[in-house]
């Protein structure tokens, strides 16, 4: 079945929005931080802090991967912490107040942690590995390999709440999970940056989009052609 692509003239309206929002973002955003910087950053720190904890997960199951089956399926990872800017645009998009309440009630990607492995199978292992441990606890699972955005993203998103431990008191905080292939992983930074051109005629940009989502298309069948190849070797070498 045909694909279907978002027309254009609502991207460049989409686009022209964000560029509005930024800049009512950056003008509300100053006055809120100003006024509760304190607690602000308090917030962010406990973000960070999570944040850590996630990071630190992942190091020790890359240790131990790298022991047992002497093969990682970590490639590599990376933390962020969602900028100030971008928590005002977001809570805006959703028609939300911007307040500190609703940003801990609401966002749920303002810690983040993007794992990228070699196979898809990879994914769901390291996926399972982090679920079952007893201080992390799933808030919510996205599952866009199995469900594919139609842009043609694909990618694990787990939400999930770990406990940070603070001088007098143990505080569960969200932290957004990442998980997909190199492959996905390519993709993703190629599609994000189309996004980002707002000069491409429209035209282009269809077309762009269009060989985008076919190359997604193409680049997951690789991912699980190489997974299985990997498979049969594996079963060799057993
Ligand atoms: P950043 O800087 O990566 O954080 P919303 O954020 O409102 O779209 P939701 O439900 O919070 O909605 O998130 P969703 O769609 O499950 O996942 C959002 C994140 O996934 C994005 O974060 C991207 O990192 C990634 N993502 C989702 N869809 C696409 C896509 O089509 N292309 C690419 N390249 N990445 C995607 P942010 O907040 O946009 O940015």
């Amino acid at each position: 079945m045909a694909k279907e692509f978002e027309p254009i003239t609502n991207l460049i309206q989409s686009a022209k929005i964000k560029w509005l929002r930024k800049a009512v973002a950056d003008e509300e955003l100053r006055s809120i931080v100003k006024e509760n910087r304190e607690e602000f950053d308090m917030l962010m720190t406990y973000y960070k802090c999570a944040m850590m904890e996630m990071e630190t997960k992942i190091k020790v199951l890359r240790e131990e991967f790298a022991l047992e089956i002497n093969r990682n399926p970590i490639e590599y990872y990376k933390t962020r912490l969602k900028t100030e800017a971008s928590i005002v645009e977001k809570l805006q998009r959703r028609g939300l107040p911007v307040d500190l309440k609703t940003m801990e009630e609401n966002l749920f990607d303002i810690a983040g942690i993007r794992v990228v492995c070699s196979y898809p199978q990879d994914v769901y292992t390291l996926a399972e590995c982090l679920i079952r441990q007893d201080d992390v606890k799933l808030i919510e699972q996205k599952d866009y390999i199995k469900n594919p955005k139609p842009s043609g993203y694909r990618s694990l998103h787990l939400i999930v709440e770990v406990p940070i431990f603070l001088r007098n008191e143990k505080r569960p905080v969200k932290v957004e999970i990442q998980l997909r292939t190199i492959a996905m992983d390519f993709w993703a930074s190629v599609e994000h940056k189309l996004q980002y051109k707002q000069k491409v005629a429209s035209e282009e940009a269809e077309q762009l989009a269009r060989e985008l989502a076919e190359c997604a298309d193409m680049s997951a069948s690789l991912d699980y052609r190489m997974q299985s190849i990997r498979n049969r070797i594996s079963d060799i070498e057993e």
